[in-house]
């Protein structure tokens, strides 16, 4: 199962104490006041690790408490500074605190945010002193934090979705343009969770597409993989629709394409009406290449761009990586 929400505690380190101490020196056995102050305590910073692609970790781990400050010692030593506690995320994903008030949008790779900042550290003797008291007896404790809970929830911030059939060569296709690792699969529903991976082109332009489960007739009302992952595709400005060209003939391949772009509009209409692109896949192979012309006719017909593409030696690739930025672009009226 794909976790996408998780619950967890956060507490930034308290802050350490200061003390209370007096320099010793020859005859003055209460010299000056001396008190270090406390060091501040750690805190509690969430940071995006473009590794992660899950908030599965969270399941194990639910608790995130900074280390605390050191109390301040004699001779004017400060305690030292409790250590920062960095807890890493997918990018993706909203930190809200109990109200459901949002504490952190992380949408970018490196961006962090302290959820839980640490206490401050007390001041000790040796900052009391005044022309009234030249021996301050007292000093200030290190201030205290208090757990809360959060909650995390990983919204897919993909420009682009691969759909189509289990099997289609949907997560290979990502493998060859992105950044991500999918795991590949010669059998249906490889793919259990959204991949993401981040395409760069030569022209500087990027994308961030996201690989979806295999889709399958009535996914609309939870079969398969079912609806969850279609929340994501909902994101997604630009849909690329992925059909394996060496299953079968034009007529079961465009009902399949159907069947799936069905799926869609009965999700929502406005999910039927998203900005598609067709990619006709594994051309490698003798049967597939046998379907691309009559393939691009049909689609040529609807007014659906077709590329035919293999992402196994990378033929085609290119072509339809500009084809997704330039679509991205126009819609978002660059
Ligand atoms: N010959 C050839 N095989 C491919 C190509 N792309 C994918 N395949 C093979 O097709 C099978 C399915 O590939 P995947 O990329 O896992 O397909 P998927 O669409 O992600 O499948 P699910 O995750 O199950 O929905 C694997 O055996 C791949 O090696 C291609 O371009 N050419
Ligand atoms: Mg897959």
């Amino acid at each position: 199962m794909f976790v996408d929400e998780a619950h967890v505690s956060v507490k930034g380190g308290r802050g350490g104490s200061g003390v209370v101490a007096f320099r010793h020196e020859k005859g003055e056995p209460l010299g000056g006041p001396s008190g270090g102050d406390g060091g501040h305590g750690g805190s509690v910073r969430f940071i995006v690790d473009p590794g992660l692609k899950t908030l599965m970790d969270f399941r194990h781990q639910r608790h995130f408490f900074a280390q605390a400050g050191g109390n301040g010692q004699a001779k004017n030593c400060t305690g030292k500074n409790g250590e920062d506690l960095l807890v890493k995320v997918p990018v993706g994903t909203v930190i809200r605190n109990e109200d459901g008030n949002v504490l952190a949008d992380l949408t970018a790779i490196g961006q962090e945010a302290v959820i839980a900042a640490g206490g401050r550290g007390g001041k000790g003797n040796a900052h009391f002193t005044s022309s009234t008291n030249r021996s301050p007896k007292f000093s200030q404790p290190g201030e205290d934090t208090e757990p809360f809970d959060i909650s995390l929830e990983l919204k897919l911030l993909a420009d682009v979705a691969l759909i189509g059939l289990p099997n289609a060569g949907k997560s290979t296709l990502i493998n060859r343009m992105s950044t991500a690792k999918a795991k590949v699969g010669d059998y249906p529903f490889t793919t259990k969770a959204p991949n993401l991976g981040m395409v760069r082109l030569n022209d500087d332009r990027d994308f961030v597409v996201a690989d979806i489960p295999g889709l399958v007739e009535n996914a609309h009302l939870g079969k398969g993989m079912g609806v969850q992952f279609l929340r994501h595709v909902e994101r997604a400005t630009v849909l690329v629709h992925i059909v394996d060209l060496s299953v079968g003939d034009v007529d079961t391949l465009m009902r399949d394409y159907d069947l799936i772009a069905g799926e869609l509009g009965s999700y929502s209409t406005e999910l039927g009406e998203r900005p598609v692109l067709a990619a006709g896949s594994k051309i490698d192979l003798p049967e597939a290449r046998e379907t691309i012309e009559p393939m691009r006719a049909v689609f040529a017909e609807r007014g659906i761009p077709f590329y035919a593409i293999s992402a196994a030696t990378g033929e085609g690739v290119d072509a339809l990586k500009f084809a997704i930025a330039d679509m991205i672009d126009n819609i978002k009226g660059d």
